[in-house]
């Protein structure tokens, strides 16, 4: 048995990376949905669609626990798959849990209060689909949580980091930092919301400056993770070796998920 990482693309490479850090023997196959991302422009019942295919595959792989390591599917579709979709004994977690558990020092699936939130403005930059969503202030409503979010779309950033092109990712970056100080400008702490801004979290640090604190989501989703299966330790069984899967050219996607885990590995078709 295994822990499934679905992703629009190559994007969840790094949240499987820090899991891969925290986790070194858990097995995991990788789902990346290469012929159709990216999903940051899709409508809702499109993400749905795919995102249940890859999921479902997922399942037919053994996985129990598939995590979805897209913030856009995370957005559109977690909830409609957790609470209409998913077969009794398998589960679908997101990645937007972990983020606010940050803010507010809760545990996953712990049902008691919030506690004191530290931070009282936050800001959210995510992918346009992702912001239009509204999912993050959803989950924080949900949880009763009083912070202040401004989101801004950071349109372009995930087509700059896909063509490699680490210039104008990074100007894009400081543009949209300037866009959103000039809602919000002493935000406490910023949220990378999109499985993309690992690779140019420090053009976010550097335009933010040092007194914004930047929740970025692969170590957080892994520590989650790891905190998970620690209360669940019947879960996983021994493992196998972990699996890359793709609905894309599986040479083409090999050979570009070079630049999310600086390593080869070798995707198979899904
Ligand atoms: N994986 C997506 C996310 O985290 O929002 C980014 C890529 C995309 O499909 N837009």
């Amino acid at each position: 048995m295994a822990v499934g990482i679905f992703d629009s693309g190559l994007g969840g490479l790094t949240v499987l990376d820090a899991v891969r850090r925290r986790l070194p023997d858990l097995p995991l196959v990788y789902y990346g949905d290469n012929a159709h991302a990216p999903y940051g422009v899709r409508d809702a019942d499109d993400i749905f669609d795919l995102t249940t295919r890859g999921v479902a595959r997922l399942f037919e792989e053994g996985c129990d626990l598939v995590i979805l390591a897209c913030n856009t599917a995370s957005a559109a579709a977690l909830r409609r798959i957790q609470e209409s979709w998913v077969p009794q004994d398998k589960r679908v977690l997101g990645v937007f849990v972990p983020l606010i558990e940050a803010l507010t020092e809760r545990q996953w699936g712990d049902n008691s209060p919030p506690r004191e939130v530290a931070v009282k403005h936050v800001a959210l930059f995510a992918t346009p689909a992702t912001v239009a969503s509204r999912a993050f202030q959803r989950e924080l409503a949900f949880r009763a949580i009083g912070v202040d979010v401004e989101s801004q779309a950071c349109a372009g950033v995930v087509d700059a980091i896909e063509d490699g092109d680490m210039i104008l990712a990074e100007t894009l970056v400081r543009a949209h930092v300037e866009a959103l100080k000039r809602k919000m400008p002493s935000p406490d702490a910023a949220v990378l919301g999109c499985t993309h801004y690992p690779l140019v979290e420090h053009a976010f640090r550097e335009a933010l400056g040092p007194q914004v604190r930047v929740l970025s989501q692969p170590a957080l989703v892994a520590e989650s993770l790891a905190d998970y299966l620690r209360r669940r330790p019947n879960m996983i069984g021994p493992g196998t070796r972990s699996r890359f899967l793709t609905t894309g050219r599986p040479a083409r996607v090999s050979d570009r998920a070079m630049q999310f885990l600086r390593r080869q590995i070798v995707f198979e078709p899904a």
